[in-house]
């Protein structure tokens, strides 16, 4: 059997599942910067391989898998039955997952780390970066996939990161970990911390929203990167909403601002040469059509107000989050490199600012569509 890293682990959640044909191997899949993601390839005595992603749940990230397993399997099975009422194809149109040999739901290995099983869905495409029409077409499967859940028993769903989006909280992290400094790398990134410290009061924005009862809570992703989508490459159409790990109470706007922070720019997200980032309003528009579309009038005057801070706040939050993590000495996102967290931090920034310049604009074009969707 291949297995590149030829890891114990790897072979001994392998051994935990009944394959339907022979195992040839596992290799490393995906972009994700979280869990430890693996392609399982079975080849049949004729026809073609049959695939599986195998994921070993980060621990750094989430302290109580069985929890988060949990909230998969309750958010599957709600969105199976929608899926089937609407005549759909629920086993192509949400994650389901393979049980281990002895009936359990995810394998637990020696190290007490927990891996899931999902069939690979075939036949779609997962991008780092869009044309305008896939971009919409992923708005309008984020935006469906609130408004699918908007009757889900919210009160069932545990909180696997506690305080995931609170931006006031991202920032208190911060100042800690700056305030910490524990591998002295304050010094080499006075630009990116006074960038955060003019911008405390943002921070506040969406959750005294919240507090104030402007904005209500749902059930929403939490992670919505254009790599966390499956696009359908006979149609073009966001097919399966993936990397449901996050998905709990949180708000609207969140959802479309995250989106936009990964999605509507032209560059990596550690491009370091920074004059490659730059916030493509044609691309904002797209997704701006796309999710109203999607959620389907589902969505509030005011959430529909806040979409563009929505945008500003994702990416401001998740600049602070690399940040953070660059300061604490990078455990918490996969780096390839030093600095990786640094580089990623400063095109965040970068995002920011343009979007700040161009407010006024993406304000509109959430106007524009608005009425349509309401
Ligand atoms: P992470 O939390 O690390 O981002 P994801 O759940 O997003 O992990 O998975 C990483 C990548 O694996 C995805 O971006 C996608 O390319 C691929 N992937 C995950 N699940 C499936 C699936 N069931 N079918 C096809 N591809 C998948
Ligand atoms: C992580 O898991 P992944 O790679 O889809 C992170 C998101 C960040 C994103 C930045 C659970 O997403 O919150 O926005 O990286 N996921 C978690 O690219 O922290
Ligand atoms: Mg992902």
């Amino acid at each position: 059997m291949f297995i590149p890293e030829n890891d114990a682990i790897l072979n001994e959640v392998l051994a935990a599942y009944t394959f339907p044909e022979t195992l040839v191997g596992a290799v490393r899949y995906g972009q994700g910067h979280i869990n430890d993601t693996f392609c399982v390839l079975c080849q049949p005595k004729e026809g073609d391989c049959i695939r599986f992603i195998l994921q070993g749940l980060s621990r750094a990230a989430f302290p109580h898998p069985e929890e988060l397993m949990e909230n998969f399997i309750g958010v599957t099975s709600y969105l199976r039955e929608r899926i089937s009422e609407n005549g759909g194809d629920p086993a192509r149109e949400t994650l389901s997952l393979v049980n281990t040999t002895d009936g359990k739901p995810f394998y637990t290995d020696s190290n007490g780390k927990v891996w899931r099983l999902t069939p690979f869905i075939e036949g779609t495409d997962c991008f780092q970066s869009a044309t305008p029409a896939l971009f919409e077409a992923s708005a309008r499967a984020f935006g469906r996939f609130q408004y699918q859940l908007r009757d889900f028993p919210a009160a069932t769903l545990h909180e696997p990161i506690v305080n995931f989006h609170n931006t006031e909280d991202r920032l208190q992290k911060f100042l800690a970990a700056l305030e910490a400094d524990k591998h002295d790398r304050a010094k080499d990134v006075q630009a990116e911390i006074d960038f955060v410290l003019a911008r405390k009061a943002d921070c506040s924005v969406a959750m005294q929203a919240l507090r104030d009862g402007i904005l209500p809570l749902r059930v929403t992703h939490n992670d919505t990167k254009l790599n966390n989508i499956l696009i359908d490459r006979r149609t073009g159409e966001g097919i399966c909403v993936i990397d449901l790990d996050t998905t709990m109470p949180g708000l609207s706007i969140n959802d479309f601002g995250d989106s936009i922070r990964f999605g509507a720019n032209h560059s990596k997200e550690d491009e370091k040469d920074l004059s490659k980032v730059n916030f493509d309003i044609g691309l904002y528009e797209a997704y701006t059509r796309g999710f109203l579309e999607g959620a389907n009038g589902g969505l509030t005057a005011a959430e529909l107000d806040y979409l563009p801070w929505g945008a500003r706040l994702m990416t401001l939050e998740c600049g602070i989050r690399f940040l953070t993590d660059y300061l604490d000495g990078d455990h918490y996102f996969r780096t390839h490199y030093e600095g990786q967290n640094l580089d990623r931090c400063r095109t965040q920034f970068k995002l920011v600012s343009d979007m700040e310049a161009q407010f006024e604009q993406m304000k509109a074009i959430v106007a524009k569509y608005a009425g349509d969707a309401q």
